[in-house]
């Protein structure tokens, strides 16, 4: 009998949308958004409409595996789990022994951003003393420049853009990368007549529907932003009032930015003076201003200082204090779960070094630095990651892997080219096989996402697997017992977020923090309660503060020159999921193939014609792929969208071989859109 159940869409991706699964005991169907959710408003998008084809697809991994050919070579033999726990545990427990728990480091991300089944790892770390994980090959970058200015992490309800006048979004692509905050502009567009300004260094989709789209040089949102404040300031467009009450650091931003020249901000960004005065002005039209800001920008060497630049605007415009006013991010701060049991907070211990997750390819090329000067990793256990992939430098990543002295276990849905390099493989269940929670980034809500299917073959989920292999590695804690669903209901109960019990009847709630809260009438998050328009980024670190400390551009992108004449953004792909979805046959074949986007100019001048396979380069690695002629972008500026597996590209080198792994300022973070490349046609 086919049931219908309410659960979460378990991606990375900020709208984590309330979902309406058809499904009987065995499998799956229909997936549709729900309706009653008023942020997911009934929106999901395609890829994940069709899930039955990525949850029921003919190459789940479904048994344990053990290596039996060389690393990467993919040749495998099926084990039993008693026979998997085994290797691995006496592994893990031998290497510990010889080289001290901090040689093993579990490694993992968001597949599933269920709290227990993503975050139950960091029990089996701090159990056994492992080596930390400094989470920045998302996140860091962006939250840095918004912290630094807002002082907490959350905004204005995204919801209220249905009020707003001018929606802008400034380095993010909703269309493809979230797609329902586009109901709610569209919503507004129709109902409230919003102007939508896109500022992005090409013509995405969500670009090509907007009002106004603002096309400037990667890693320069620093400058346009100061030369937007700078026409705002002369022109007394900025609302002193507010200002004096809830910010800090005027007088120094308006001498600051004065002192700048008429055409600086447009000789750094490729934006015409004309068009920041046009922007200025839409912008002080209405206090209605909602600024929506994406990661993308803020991928780059300068991307903390950029993100601080940016939201310092609405400040001076006052539009926080509207409804549909403001600036939203990330709403990561309103939640205060308690995730002590989850990851065993209580046992953590502080000593142990934090390994920086983007740098996982100096890291095991024993880099010094990179290893905090500690002892070289002789093991990963991975969950929820494909880092052979995603993770800057393939080319030192690999090399890494292929480590004959490096243990690898991987536990995974499919078998990754990470996976490919493991001694163990191992069987994780998709989120309709396991209980989990979810909260969201882009918007309010915390969901439940129930089992509502039997797991396929011998899957099992993340948080069994670390309780079964704890104990047999030898941890008798009471928690190493405890059912999914007794995660759930205590970690409910120790957030003051009532019981399991309580959320399976309501299905999702609305963690939504009131009016003045969200909109910060009753100060910012800092202690002063104001608004830093003048950052302070390190603690007791004058030099580096005074160094950073107003909005501006700093140089500190991959510039482009000579040699390295193009600036290469590295964006995601409408139908993939960074690098999850590239295993189902409908995304991939509406995305094709790997393509890098040039210029028609710039393509006239190179003599390359429309899919001609080309070689691009810089001094990481060099890679071939196809050309695809495309004028929405700035002549120099090229882009190649997705995350495609290395194996899709046709010498086997996918696009993170040319970006970098070097940890930017100034709390590290990863530079996926900040590579300087060159271009060359293959002469036969
Ligand atoms: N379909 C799809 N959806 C996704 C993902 C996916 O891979 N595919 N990934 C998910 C994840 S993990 C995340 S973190 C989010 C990210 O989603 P977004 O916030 O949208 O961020 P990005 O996808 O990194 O980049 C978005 C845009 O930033 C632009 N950009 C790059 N450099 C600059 C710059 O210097 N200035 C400006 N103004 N813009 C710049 C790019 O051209 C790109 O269009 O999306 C999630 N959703
Ligand atoms: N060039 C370029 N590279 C990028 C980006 C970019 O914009 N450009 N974006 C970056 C960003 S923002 C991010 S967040 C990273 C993300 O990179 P990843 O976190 O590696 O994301 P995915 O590639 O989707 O891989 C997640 C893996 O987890 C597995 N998985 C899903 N659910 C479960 C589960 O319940 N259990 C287990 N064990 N496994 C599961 C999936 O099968 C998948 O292989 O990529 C980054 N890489
Ligand atoms: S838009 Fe994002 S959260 Fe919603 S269904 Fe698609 S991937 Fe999942
Ligand atoms: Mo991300």
């Amino acid at each position: 009998m086919k049931l219908i159940s309410t659960s979460a869409c378990p991606h990375d991706c900020p709208s984590t949308c309330t979902l309406d699964i058809e499904h009987d005991d065995k499998s799956i169907f229909k997936i549709n958004g729900n309706k009653e959710n008023s942020y997911t408003k009934g929106v999901i998008c395609a890829k994940v409409s069709r899930y039955r084809e990525r949850t029921h697809n003919k190459n789940r991994l479904l048994y344990p595996l053990k290596r039996i050919g060389e690393k990467g070579s993919n040749k495998f033999q099926r084990i039993s789990w008693n026979e998997a726990l085994t290797i691995v545990s006496k592994k893990l427990l031998k290497i510990k022994k010889a080289y001290g728990s901090e040689s093993i480091w579990p490694y993992y991300y968001a597949g599933t951003m269920g709290l227990l089944q993503r975050d139950s790892i960091n029990r089996f770390r701090h159990e056994f003393d492992f080596s930390g994980q400094y989470s920045t090959i998302c996140n860091t970058l962006p939250q840095a420049g918004w912290m630094a200015g807002v002082g907490s992490l959350m905004g204005p309800d995204p919801r209220e853009v249905k009020y707003s006048k001018v929606i802008i979004m400034w380095g993010g692509n909703p269309a493809s990368t979230q797609v329902n905050f586009m109901k709610h502009v569209q919503n507004a567009r129709k109902k409230n007549n919003a102007f939508l300004i896109v500022i992005d260094p090409y013509l995405t989709k969500t670009a090509k529907i907007a009002d106004l789209h603002i096309k400037l040089r990667p890693g320069t949102d620093g400058a346009l932003a100061c030369g937007i404040m700078k026409h705002l300031i002369e022109n007394k467009k900025i609302d002193e009032k507010y200002l004096e009450k809830y910010a800090k650091g005027l007088s120094k931003l308006k001498t600051h930015l004065l002192k700048k020249d008429k055409n600086w901000a447009s000789k750094i960004s490729g934006v015409t003076y004309e068009k920041i005065i046009t922007l200025s002005n839409l912008l002080s039209k209405t206090k209605k201003v909602f600024f929506r800001l994406g990661y993308g920008f803020t991928r780059q060497r300068n991307g903390s200082f950029n993100m601080h630049a940016v939201i310092c605007i609405p400040t001076l415009l006052g539009a926080w204090k509207e409804l549909g006013g403001g600036a939203f991010y990330n709403n990561g701060g309103i939640y205060n779960i308690n995730k002590n049991l989850i990851e065993g907070l209580n046992y953590k211990n502080e000593n142990i070094r934090m390994l920086d997750q983007s740098r996982i390819g100096p890291i095991l090329n024993g880099d010094k630095s990179a290893l905090k000067n500690g002892v070289a990793v002789k093991a990963l256990f991975i969950q929820n990651t494909n880092p052979l992939v995603v993770a800057p430098e393939t080319v030192l990543v690999r090399k890494g892997f292929q480590r004959k002295d490096l243990f690898v276990c991987v536990h995974e849905q499919f078998l990754t080219e990470t996976a490919k390099y493991a001694d163990v493989v191992l069987p994780a269940t998709s989120f309709v096989e396991h209980n989990d929670i979810y909260i969201a980034g882009g918007h309010q809500h915390l969901t439940f996402g129930p089992k509502i299917i039997k797991e396929l073959g011998e899957c099992w989920s993340n948080n069994r697997l670390i309780n079964e292999l704890s104990k047999k590695m030898g941890s008798v804690k009471k928690e190493f017992s405890f059912s999914e669903e007794e995660f759930i209901d205590n970690t409910l109960k120790l957030s003051n977020l009532g019981s399991l019990k309580e959320l399976k009847i309501k299905k999702f709630i609305d963690l939504q923090p009131e009016f003045n809260t969200s909109h910060f009438i009753n100060g910012f998050g800092h202690k002063d309660k104001k608004f830093h328009l003048n950052a302070e980024w390190k603690i007791n670190n004058k030099t580096f503060n005074k160094q950073f400390e107003l909005p501006d551009h700093y140089d500190l992108i991959e510039k482009s020159s000579k040699k390295f004449p193009f600036k290469l953004v590295t964006a995601p792909a409408h139908n993939f999921l960074n690098s999850s979805f590239t295993e189902t046959n409908a995304s991939k074949s509406i995305e094709k193939k790997p393509k890098i986007k040039i210029h028609s100019k710039d393509m006239e001048k190179l003599n390359i014609k429309n899919n001609e396979i080309i070689e691009i380069g810089n001094n990481r690695a060099k890679l071939k792929i196809h050309a695809e002629a495309f004028d929405g972008i700035l002549p120099g500026v090229v882009i190649v969208e997705g995350v495609w597996p290395n194996e899709c590209f046709i010498e086997g080198l996918g696009i993170n071989s040319l970006i970098g792994a070097d940890s930017p300022e100034p709390f590290g973070g990863a530079v996926f859109h900040d590579s300087a490349i060159w271009i060359k046609k293959i002469i036969c």
